[in-house]
């Protein structure tokens, strides 16, 4: 068990998990990490721990469970509110928080018009792609009125929204790449690409997630077969 009592069961390539992780990391928390067999065996503790959804991530935390993602990084943020680079949601601005958790949610937009993109084709890809593309110009938007190289609105560190956001560097390529799409480049985004840089970089980052070959490698195999159960 980690010194906070912290373990966090997860899959390495799963995008929810590494934003628990990023959070842990970003607190400078250590925590036990469980591994989890998705796709032929659960463990009893998952099973216990999130029977409704029985997804991961899940964050134990002295033998409470907290689901979903950015669930447990409000939860971490609350816990820990000045452990590592500080705190995660605005403190003392209602609407600057309301702000974050609207931003945080429309990254559940553009996660599924990327992966409908990405596994689709024809008009239906095209029109995913549009939705993607256009989801992009709108946090470049977001971006640009936060002032800042994080979607935090800092230069240095990153908080809620930039956690929400940090599937982006690493899945958006890939599926890019797999389902050849069309994403807009540094002269119409490039804020949200010096973004996409300075995360790739932080230090906090790197562990939390996959290498990009072995995510790109693990995603093309991943989408054969959900590509195989739709045509079924
Ligand atoms: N909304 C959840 C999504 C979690 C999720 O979809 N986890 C997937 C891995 S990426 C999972 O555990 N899948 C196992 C299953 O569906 O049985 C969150 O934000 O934590």
């Amino acid at each position: 068990m980690g010194e906070e009592g912290l373990k966090l069961l997860s899959f390495w390539s799963s995008p929810y998990a590494c934003r628990a992780r990023l959070a842990l990391d970003l607190k400078g928390l250590r925590y036990d990490l469980q591994e989890e067999d998705l796709f032929n065996a659960k463990s009893a503790l998952l099973l216990e721990s999130n029977p409704v959804h029985k997804k991961i991530p899940v964050l134990i935390h002295n033998g409470k469970a907290i689901c979903e993602s950015m669930n447990i990084v409000e939860y971490v943020d609350e816990v820990w509110p000045d452990r590592g680079t500080g705190f995660l949601l605005p403190r003392d601005d209602a609407f600057a928080r309301a702000t974050a958790r609207f931003w945080a949610d429309f990254f559940l937009s553009l996660t599924a018009a990327s992966f409908k993109a990405a596994i689709s084709s024809g008009e239906e890809k095209e029109r995913a792609n549009d939705e993607m593309i256009q989801d992009m110009v709108a946090l470049e938007r977001f971006l640009e009125s936060q002032g800042g190289v994080f979607f935090s609105g800092s230069n240095t560190s990153m908080g809620f929204v930039d956690i929400a956001a940090s599937f982006l560097p690493w899945w958006i390529p890939t599926y890019t790449e797999i389902g050849r799409l069309r994403v807009p480049g540094p002269d119409t985004c490039p804020l949200l690409h010096r973004w996409i840089a300075a995360v790739k970089d932080s230090p906090e980052a790197k562990p939390a997630f996959p290498d990009q070959q072995e995510l790109l490698d693990f995603t093309k195999v991943r989408f054969e077969d959900v590509k195989k159960r739709f045509a079924q």
